[in-house]
């Protein structure tokens, strides 16, 4: 089902990054424009429309600024601690505990996943709650393509993700910031769908460990709290299961947390953001709404109220 999906474009091992981006560049200026450069990049399915509007060409950030600012309380609230502390966590060797409502339950480790999963590249805006965003180049799979390795069963209705909890490794978690371990999820159709991948790179090398390594959930269309990191347990199960952010604030963090530039925070609007980069030139851009991704993924959000499920 996933293998419909599957994006043409492979990343070969390691792409420095003023390559990568000339190649874009070059691919731009043959195909004229962004509509090639979303097809292309974004990887979705030919036939379709691309996710990418040609008014947003999508210029990614930086390998500087995608692993400068960050997220990643573990480490520390501050956005350069986790730059700064994250070296210290311990990625290899590295199991994921894949159990619940799957055929094939088990401890995988990183080398059977990678040695089972096709590695693709996709460009995707990244959206903070806090309306601060990016635009990364991920190496990655589909989550699909992992679940259905597990054999996730016709009855599991939701996945959920557990974080690497190590004290030793992880200062920010000696501080109740939020109720550790870190924990995220999704419904079914949301996991299952080709734009939902896990992580394992940017810029074509190994995903830094302040960007979640070796692995961590991307969802492009809902806030970046649900694109949770360094993952080390995915259960399958049959109810919504609990999340950090909604089991912290739950006023003000809801499972969904789908991008929605018409529901505002609770302290903040949500109409615009401003894209990280550019020093002094930062700009304020409009938040689209599901990030950008609308003909993608409205559709499994048809008939529900979005303000009540935020
Ligand atoms: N385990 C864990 N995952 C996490 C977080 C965190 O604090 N801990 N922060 C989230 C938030 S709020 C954001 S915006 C993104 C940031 O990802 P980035 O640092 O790669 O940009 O990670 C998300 N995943
Ligand atoms: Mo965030």
């Amino acid at each position: 089902m996933a293998n419909r999906w599957k994006n043409t474009l492979k990343e070969s091992d390691a792409t420095p990054e003023s390559v990568y981006l000339n190649r874009r560049q070059i691919m731009a200026g043959l195909a004229g424009l962004g509509a090639i450069g979303g097809a292309a990049s974004v990887g979705l399915m030919s036939g379709s429309k691309p996710a990418v509007a040609s008014t947003d060409p999508l210029e990614p950030n930086t390998l500087e600024e995608i692993t400068s600012y960050n997220n990643f309380y573990e480490f520390g609230t501050g956005k350069d601690d986790p730059a700064r502390y994250a070296d210290q966590m311990t990625t290899s060797p590295w199991t994921v505990k894949v159990d619940g409502m799957v055929d094939r339950p088990g401890d995988y480790t990183f080398e059977d996943i990678m040695a089972k999963m096709t590695i693709e590249e996709r460009i995707y805006r990244f959206r903070c709650v806090e309306a601060w965003s990016m635009v990364i180049p991920w190496n990655g799979f589909e989550l699909a393509d992992l679940l259905e390795l597990a054999g996730v069963q016709s009855s599991a209705k939701y996945i959920a993700f557990e974080t690497l909890l190590r004290p030793e490794e992880m200062p920010g978690v000696n501080f109740p910031v939020l109720d550790w371990p870190y924990v995220e999820g999704l419904r079914m159709d949301e996991a299952m769908h080709p734009l939902t991948m896990m992580a394992t790179g940017i810029y074509g090398r190994d995903l830094p460990n302040q960007n979640g390594a070796p692995l961590r959930l991307v969802v492009p269309w809902k806030y970046g709290f649900k694109s949770i990191k360094s993952i080390v347990g995915i259960t399958a199960m049959d109810q919504e299961p609990p999340t950090s952010w909604n089991k912290s604030q739950p006023r003000e963090y809801g499972f969904y947390s789908n991008v929605n530039p018409e529901v505002n925070h609770p302290r903040w609007s949500q109409a615009s953001e401003r894209r990280i980069g550019g020093g002094l030139f930062a700009k304020r851009v409009p938040t689209l709404m599901f990030n950008g991704y609308e003909d993608e993924v409205a559709g499994l959000y048809a008939g529900m109220d979005l303000r009540a499920h935020f």
